[in-house]
């Protein structure tokens, strides 16, 4: 298990706390970023360490951008410095026409003075991207940037921000680009170890995202090297993510670009097929940035599909059927769709302002899609068929959920009477300081009523294995009766029309044996909150128990391991050590002791640190294969002690 890290979650729960515009007047320059550097870089645990490679590499995404980059490297040193070497243009480093000093200097140690000073680019803002790469240098011990620029090499270090030397003539070259090294601060940040798979993740998807660009990784310490280069681009991405499940029809691959604007044009990429699954899968971007609150390139793309389609169904299917309407509810089952557009200026919006809001960008994306879907429907008809009959059966299928449906609904609008009897209810209203456990089996569900402080736990236990969601389609799913049981405890209603805010618990907990099986139930469970209740994820109420592992007794004393790391560091003489072989085996006591009691318990909150990652797991996941569902969720739940929101 890993270290358990409180300041961590201090920093994750909401980066923007400390934001106000005041704040940014008072504190200037580089210091402020020392100062605060959650509001810069979001956190200063992994996520943030890792912000700092993404910041200096989106740089040299943008000199790709503007067409003079086209090879990037980014090495994670033996020592804990992190290298990014591209061959853009450099760094300018003459003398700065307004500032005394070189430009060089000005773009590492001027807050926002950035690398943005062309018109005609992609600019990148709002949310927590875009911040510069002077922000690296302020919470870097040391800074080490080579610039390789008119025939000449320059170097200049710094310090926290601050140079450490002049810029130094090292020699003469040929070649264009930069260097930028650095040592992240150790005492700003709570970790400084790079992770190869982390790193190599974003830079997959920038990969996929820029076909023109080669990304290389190299780990010195582990040895590890990958090179990230591919030239189809989204068909690649859409294949990757896909790559396990059975895809029915070839992928529809769109790019267009609108010049109706007078300045930078509009770039607009779709590609998407269609899998023999029923969840949707789309995945969207504006310039390289991971829109998961969607927006108007992503309204654009619906409503091309849904409007096209039914026009093409209508035109071709036989006579003899009666004109059919299909939702664009009809036309998301199976399918695996990437959005990328890249825009002059993005408006980002939403709560985690990851939600482009310029208006214009709907009809554009919207009429590109349509045209060349339509192309494509006329040149494909076996495809257009294909995509048609799963869209009728889905439509079908829809009509037979509507009653189960309404069920639920109903049952979550009529409130306490109607709430799953086998849900042990807590005495408070109040959602956030109420506690949902879903407890794998009737024994443990059993100890846990007893154990738990019924004032705000409440305790809904499930029997066996629930249904795996991503291979039934919603009538199925609402058939299930643990699946609407969950539903309904938790009151927030479902799929489109779940609203975290309505959850009537602040803290859903999933709570399953250490073992294999619970493992499984465990990701059937998270699959069901992926898929179906994802916001309660991204609001960070979705969490897991973690119970202990092993009993160690000396004499009367009695305490507990949760790994096999604690158990064998209190390998002492005279200590008898047993197995927990489930929850089951706890009393109740025990139960809240170990795993229920906030005081002492230790929670794993559930993120979803990257959705191109995310949606390939869970498509990967749906093997019969056990094992990387467990390595899924050691790999993405964070480990947490003291959960105090
Ligand atoms: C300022 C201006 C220009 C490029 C850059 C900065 C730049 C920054 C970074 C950071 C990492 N790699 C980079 N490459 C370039 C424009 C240069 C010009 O107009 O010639």
């Amino acid at each position: 298990m890993e270290e358990q890290n409180l300041e961590n979650l201090t920093y994750n729960s909401n980066p923007n706390v400390t934001y106000s515009e005041d704040s940014i007047k008072v504190l200037e320059g580089l210091e402020a970023v020392r100062k605060r550097p959650a509001m810069y870089i979001g956190d200063v645990g992994d996520r943030g360490l890792h912000h700092l490679i993404n910041e200096v590499v989106d740089n040299a995404i943008d000199e790709a951008l503007a067409g003079y980059c086209s090879n990037i490297i980014v090495t994670l040193h033996a020592d804990g410095a992190c290298s990014v070497n591209d061959d853009g243009r450099g760094i300018p480093t003459g003398p700065h026409p307004v500032k005394k000093v070189s430009t060089l200097e000005v773009v590492m140690c001027t807050l926002h003075a950035g690398g943005k000073f062309d018109k005609n680019t992609y600019k990148v803002s709002g949310g927590l991207h875009g911040v510069g790469v002077s922000c690296v240098n302020a919470l870097s011990s040391n800074c080490i940037v080579t610039v390789y620029r008119d025939g000449t090499i320059n170097q200049q270090t710094y310090s926290e921000g601050h140079p450490t030397s002049e810029l130094k003539l090292l020699g003469e070259t040929n070649k264009t680009g930069t260097n930028v090294m650095f040592y992240p601060d150790a005492t700003i940040f709570t970790t400084v170890q790079f992770r190869f798979g982390r790193t190599a993740d974003r830079l997959r998807e920038l990969a996929f995202l820029n076909p023109k660009v080669s990304i290389t990784l190299i780990d010195e310490a582990e040895e590890l090297k990958e090179v990230f280069h591919f030239v189809g681009g989204l068909v690649d991405f859409v294949k990757y993510i896909d790559e396990s499940t059975t895809v029915l029809v070839p992928e529809v691959s769109i790019s267009g670009t609108d010049i109706s604007s007078n300045g930078t044009p509009t770039e607009v990429e779709v590609c998407f097929h269609y899998n023999n699954l029923y969840s949707e899968n789309l995945l969207s971007y504006v310039n390289n940035i991971n829109t998961i609150e969607g927006g108007t390139h992503v309204s654009g793309f619906r409503s091309a599909l849904t409007r096209t389609l039914n026009i093409y169904a209508n035109e071709h299917l036989s006579k003899s059927k009666s004109k059919i309407s299909l939702t664009g509810d009809d036309f998301k089952e199976g399918l695996t769709a990437i959005i990328s557009i890249k825009v002059a200026e993005p408006q980002f919006e939403g709560q985690t302002k990851t939600k482009l809001g310029n208006g214009e960008v709907e009809g554009i994306v919207r009429s590109i899609v349509a045209d060349r879907l339509n192309i494509f429907l006329d040149a494909n008809p076996n495809a257009a068929k294909k995509i048609i009959e799963k869209a009728v059966l889905a439509a079908e299928a829809r009509m037979a959920a509507k009653k189960s449906r309404e069920l639920v609904r109903r049952k979550n609008d009529i409130g306490g009477s109607a709430l799953p009897g086998k849900l042990a209810d807590c005495s408070s209203k109040i959602p956030e300081e109420c506690e949902l456990f879903l407890v794998e089996g009737d024994s443990a569900g059993g100890s846990a009523k007893q154990g738990r402080d019924r004032r705000n736990q409440a305790i809904l236990p499930l029997k066996g294995k629930i249904l795996n969601v991503q291979k039934a389609r919603l009538s199925k799913v609402l058939e299930n009766n643990e699946i609407r049981d969950i539903f309904t405890a938790i009151g927030a209603g479902f799929d489109e029309e779940f609203l975290s805010e309505k959850s009537r618990y602040g803290k859903v907990i999933l709570m399953a044996d250490a073992d294999i099986d619970g493992s499984h139930i465990r990701t059937l469970l998270l699959t069901l909150f992926y898929l179906y209740m994802r916001e309660l994820i991204n609001d960070g109420k979705l969490f897991i128990a973690q119970p202990p592992l092993y009993k160690l007794k000396k004499g009367k004393q009695e305490f507990y391991a949760y790994n096999d790391k604690e158990r064998d560091e209190n390998r002492l003489d005279g200590i008898s050590i047993s197995r927990f072989k489930g929850l089951g085996e706890m009393n109740p006591p025990q139960l809240w002791d170990t795993t229920m009691n906030p005081e002492t318990r230790t929670l794993c909150q559930v993120k979803i640190e990257d959705a191109a990652i995310a949606s390939k797991i869970f498509q990967t996941l749906m093997g019969e294969n056990v094992e990387p569902r467990r390595e899924f969720i050691e790999k993405n739940a964070q480990y947490v002690k003291n959960l105090d929101i």
